[in-house]
Parts: structure tokens; C-alpha cells; sequence
């Protein structure tokens, strides 16, 4: 992966060194989709978030966006070398019930908008992690199949095993 347009399409897997595993699908050039496999915040998923996308050098992309939530995030992407370097920045009303945003989050926009005035922000929770990519596919740009349904337990063995079809191109 050497150029924007490399990455733009791309859809990956990855565990933090904390141990949260989690699935990004880069959609189009300012479009992400996502699921949240493990971690504080595991069964969440989202699809068509917007993002800012960037190539930093070749080969090194850069993600960031502000969630209906409140949450901000900040993805640096190394996919060649398996490398990616994350910081979330939970409100503390996220930290504090996680619960609430465990959930589809696009059937629930409302409820995610009224809980971040209703709840607390700060002291903001943030967690800088470094975190191995496990799986690169290329299934191209606004392809819906890719994130199409709830996370469960075992999906992402799945999809490095190849059993989603669909994302085999
Ligand atoms: C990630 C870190 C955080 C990510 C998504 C989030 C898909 C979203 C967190 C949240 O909405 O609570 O690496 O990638």
C-alpha cells in the first residue's frame, strides 16, 4: 500500500496492545464503517461515520473523527507493517456506561446525542494504544456487504479465515 487510493477501500482488523479488538472498513474517501469485537465498548457498530482520511508519507494513513457520542478518535494506520497507533478520547459519561453506546448506533443517533448534553464529559478518558493489524482485504470502496451485520463472538477468526465471501476480491 503505497498511495491514498490504496487505502481508501481497504478494510482491516486489529487488536490493541491492550487487548480490544476492533474492525474498520475505510469506505470511501470520507466515509467509515466499524465494528467493536472486544473491549469497553464490545458489540458496538457503525456505518457511515464520517472521517477525515489522510496519507501522511506513503504507506502511512491517517484517520480521525468526533462521534455522535461525544468520543473523538485518532487512527494512525501502517498497514505494511501491521502497525497502527490509536487514541480515543471517551467523554466520562462513555466510560462510566458503555452500555449505552453498545449497540447499532445508527438506529440510535438520538439516544446517543441526548445521553452526551444529559451525561458528564470530562474528565475525558483517553487511551493511546499501539495495536497489531491482523487482517488487510481490499473489498473496494462503498461496499456494503462489508460491515452488514452485528459483531459476534468468533466473526473476526471468520473473516481472516475467509469465510465472508464477499470480501474475497
Ligand atoms: C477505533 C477506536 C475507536 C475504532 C473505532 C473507535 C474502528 C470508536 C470508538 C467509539 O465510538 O466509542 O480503532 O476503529
Amino acid at each position: 500500500m503505497n498511495t491514498l487510493k490504496d487505502f481508501i477501500g481497504a478494510h482491516m482488523i486489529y487488536t490493541y496492545d491492550n487487548g480490544w479488538e476492533y474492525e474498520m472498513y475505510v469506505k470511501n474517501e470520507n466515509t467509515i464503517d466499524y465494528r467493536i469485537h472486544s473491549g469497553m465498548v464490545a458489540g458496538r457498530w457503525v456505518k457511515d461515520q464520517q472521517a477525515d482520511i489522510v496519507q501522511i508519507i506513503a504507506g502511512v494513513y491517517k484517520i480521525s473523527w468526533t462521534e455522535p457520542t461525544g468520543t473523538d478518535v485518532s487512527l494512525n494506520f501502517v498497514p505494511d507493517q501491521n502497525i497502527m497507533h490509536g487514541v480515543i478520547f471517551f467523554p466520562k459519561w462513555v466510560h462510566e456506561r458503555p452500555d449505552i453506546t453498545v449497540c447499532y448506533q445508527n438506529d440510535y443517533i438520538d439516544l446517543m446525542e441526548t445521553s452526551r448534553e444529559k451525561y458528564d464529559t470530562y474528565p475525558k478518558y483517553v487511551v493511546p494504544e499501539f495495536a497489531t493489524i491482523t487482517y488487510v482485504g481490499q473489498p473496494g470502496t462503498n461496499n456494503e456487504q462489508v460491515i452488514a451485520e452485528a459483531p459476534y463472538n468468533g466473526m473476526t477468526q471468520d473473516i481472516r479465515d475467509g469465510k465472508f465471501a464477499m470480501l474475497n476480491n
